[in-house]
């Protein structure tokens, strides 16, 4: 595993290069491959294009896995690409060393405890040993226009779309708790993607780089996330539907890349 992180980024870790990219500016595309949907012809042919379109990342997982397929997932985007690949799990069952990195996800929108550190209690012995990147990650639901799966398995509400301000002052308390990354998510397949405004005052208030997904259908909407702040762009159900759409939405979130203005 060290050997291949060092030949896939110079000895970078993932976490660096999200960094790094903020440092200078440049925006990053996720791919989010749900290992339930993906059958293998279908992820061959979605991690082929995902390298043609020059994507950054593939984020792994789903709130419900019904099959047991994130192994074979895994090794398919292993054996077809250099592209990272970092879990992004429902829950402690869905660890598995075969990826790069692990989005650590305590749920900070919400209030229930197993979701903000009693999985990440039964998940730790098994983290220390594994060769995986651990990256702390602050998560935030927010809602989309509908009840999400995330929701619903969590026992937590999303913020208010309408509430920006409870967004930006979450966001600030999981800086300050040492968090390293912000991942706001309106869930998979979100009626309303986050919108720019919330987007933009979470960004004036915190450093952290900060993900989006949820709901991005158009490359425009991608673009707007891009604009408004969001250093990670994360796309999932609409590509499974229509994976052509990848080369104009790297192409538009990669366009965005400019170096940030630090006072
Ligand atoms: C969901 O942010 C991801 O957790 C991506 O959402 O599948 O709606 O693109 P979509």
């Amino acid at each position: 595993m060290l050997l291949r992180m060092a030949q896939n980024y110079s000895n970078s870790t993932v976490l660096d290069t999200i960094y790094q990219a903020r440092q200078t500016g440049r925006k990053l595309f996720v791919v989010l491959i749900d290992p339930d949907k993906a059958n293998s012809s279908d992820l061959t042919g979605i991690i082929q294009k995902a390298k043609k379109a020059g994507v950054d990342l593939f984020f792994v997982g789903g709130s419900l896995m019904m099959e047991n397929e994130l192994s074979r997932c895994l090794d398919t985007i292993r054996t077809n690409s250099d592209i990272p690949s970092i879990l992004f799990p429902g829950n402690p069952i869905q660890l598995n060393d075969k990826a790069d990195a692990l989005l650590f996800l305590s749920l900070i929108s919400g209030r229930n405890s197993e979701f903000l550190i009693g999985n990440h209690v039964i998940a730790a012995p098994f983290l220390k040993k594994s060769s995986l990147e651990i990256m702390p990650t602050g998560y935030m639901l927010i809602d989309g226009g509908a009840p999400t799966t995330v929701s619903y398995i969590s026992n937590t509400f999303p913020i208010p779309a309408d509430k920006p301000e409870i967004a930006m002052a979450t966001a600030i308390a999981g800086e300050m708790l040492g968090l390293k990354l912000l991942y706001m998510d309106a869930g998979s397949g979100a009626k309303n993607a986050i919108s720019s405004e919330m987007i933009t005052l979470v960004r004036q208030a915190v450093d952290l780089p900060i993900i989006i997904g949820g709901g991005i259908r158009t490359a425009a909407q991608a673009a707007q996330a891009a604009q408004a702040g969001a250093d990670v762009i994360v796309v999932g159900n609409q590509l499974e539907e229509n994976p052509e759409l990848v080369y104009e939405m790297a192409k538009i979130v990669h366009s965005f890349s400019q170096p940030i203005e630090r006072s």
